[in-house]
């Protein structure tokens, strides 16, 4: 009784006190929000830019993004809709066409102006099943 504690369990009071610390005194760091994801997408091209006006968009109908984080941080599945994106620099669009299926990288940066874009993009098989419910 009221003998020096065991270094275990010495180690293991600091731990916690420093842990306590830093969770009731340090502001949230900046660099972890908002949050940059980057989600795996597949869907089909629904409007490419017009060869006399190219562009680098693309207009794609996608199925469901179900672990998508809102701009508050917390999930907010997407539903399967139509959406028109960025490309990228190095991301080829000229050989698509409207119709073609796809499986594209979508990455979302909720703090810069253009918050989604398309950073990669493979064709899929023309027969591949998509679900848009
Ligand atoms: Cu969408």
């Amino acid at each position: 009784m009221g003998g020096p504690l065991p270094p275990q369990m010495r180690l293991g009071l600091a731990l916690l006190a420093v842990t306590l610390l830093a969770v009731g005194c340090a502001p949230e760091p900046i660099d972890q929000w908002p949050p940059v994801k980057v989600y795996s997408v597949r869907g089909e091209v629904a409007s490419l830019p017009a060869a006399d006006r190219p562009g680098d968009w693309i207009s794609i109908r996608h199925e469901a993004i179900e672990g998508f984080i809102g701009i508050t941080g917390e999930p907010e599945p997407m539903d399967a809709m139509t959406m028109r994106f960025s490309v990228a620099d190095g991301v080829d669009i000229s050989s698509l066409a409207v119709g073609d299926r796809i499986a594209f990288e979508l990455e979302v940066d909720w703090s810069a102006d253009d918050r989604a874009h398309v950073i990669a993009l493979e064709p899929l098989p023309p027969d591949t099943e998509l679900d848009f419910q």
